[in-house]
């Protein structure tokens, strides 16, 4: 009779703990999503698909450390959300998005204006940049505005909105696609083109580097620049825009934006605001 007591604790014991084990799964489901709330790649960490030559909004310094515009405010943005570790990552800008959307990277982040069109592929955050494309040409180019642009061969950047606006506004021009500011700007300097089209304030770092002068400025506010982040993921984005909110309302992103843009003038809807 003892026998058959102890027999029955044991399956007793056995039940109970199966039993506890199989309602530990969904517990440890639950712990994983407290522990990675916006489900990114590595629980705590940011991987950020940027450009490594678009001065001053994503650039690297002399010692290969990732620097900028974007990548302080983006900085900024991660540690309030509770992420310090943020690591940017060099890419060709046609490969930002569709790199972003196939989950390979958390966010893409370099002064990405949000549109229509992009919105299909990514979600983008709130909007933090609005500014001008800029035509920057040489002195003796003979391109002086959009008007001599005309038969005249002019740099784009494969899958930006220049790229867009020239195809479709600068229908007499050669336009020449490369995949990065550098080798467009390289052609510039040594004639193989006539003019460049780019952001604007990159466009000034490079009128200064090399004694180019802007053609034209054309103003692309309808396209405010976003962090670019993957398809179906609110709480990042809530996230993101609620620390985006919060570092214009405190005067950071003002900060960054004199640090940065030295002269330019400062879109008034990012500053800090009453009430
Ligand atoms: O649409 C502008 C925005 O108004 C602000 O001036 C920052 O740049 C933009 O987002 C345009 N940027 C280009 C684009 O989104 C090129 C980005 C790049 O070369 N890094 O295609």
């Amino acid at each position: 009779m003892k026998s058959q007591k102890t027999l029955i604790k044991l399956a007793t014991a056995l039940i109970v703990s199966v039993s506890l084990f199989s309602l530990s799964a969904p517990f440890a489901l639950a712990a994983g999503k407290q522990d990675n709330p916006y489900g990114l790649i590595e629980p705590g960490e940011l991987r950020v698909a940027s450009l490594g030559d678009a001065k001053p909004y994503t650039f690297t310094d002399a010692s290969g450390n990732f620097t900028g515009f974007d990548v302080e405010f983006f900085t900024d943005v991660a540690h309030r959300i509770g992420i310090n570790k943020v690591s940017f990552i060099g890419q060709d800008f046609a490969g930002i998005l569709p790199s972003v959307a196939n989950g390979r990277y958390d966010a893409g982040v370099a002064a990405i204006g949000i549109t229509p069109a992009r919105s299909k592929v990514v979600d983008f955050s709130d909007g933090y940049l609005a500014g001008y494309l800029t035509v920057l040409t040489r002195k003796d180019s003979g391109v002086t505005d959009v008007k001599t642009l005309a038969k005249h061969r002019l740099a784009v950047v494969q899958g930006t909105l220049q790229e867009n606006y020239a195809v479709e506004h600068f229908t007499q021009t050669d336009l020449v696609r490369f995949p990065d500011n550098n080798a467009a700007i390289s052609a510039l300097n040594n004639g193989t083109v006539d003019a460049d089209f780019l952001d604007y304030e990159a466009a000034k770092d490079y009128a200064a580097r090399y004694g180019l002068v802007h053609a034209a400025d054309i103003p692309s506010f309808d396209a405010p620049a976003g962090f670019a982040i993957a398809k179906g993921n609110p709480a990042f984005k809530a996230a993101l825009d609620k620390a985006i909110q919060a570092s214009m309302q405190d005067g950071t992103w003002k900060k960054l934006y004199q640090k940065w843009f030295p002269g330019s003038p400062m879109p008034k809807q990012y500053l800090p605001h009453e009430g």
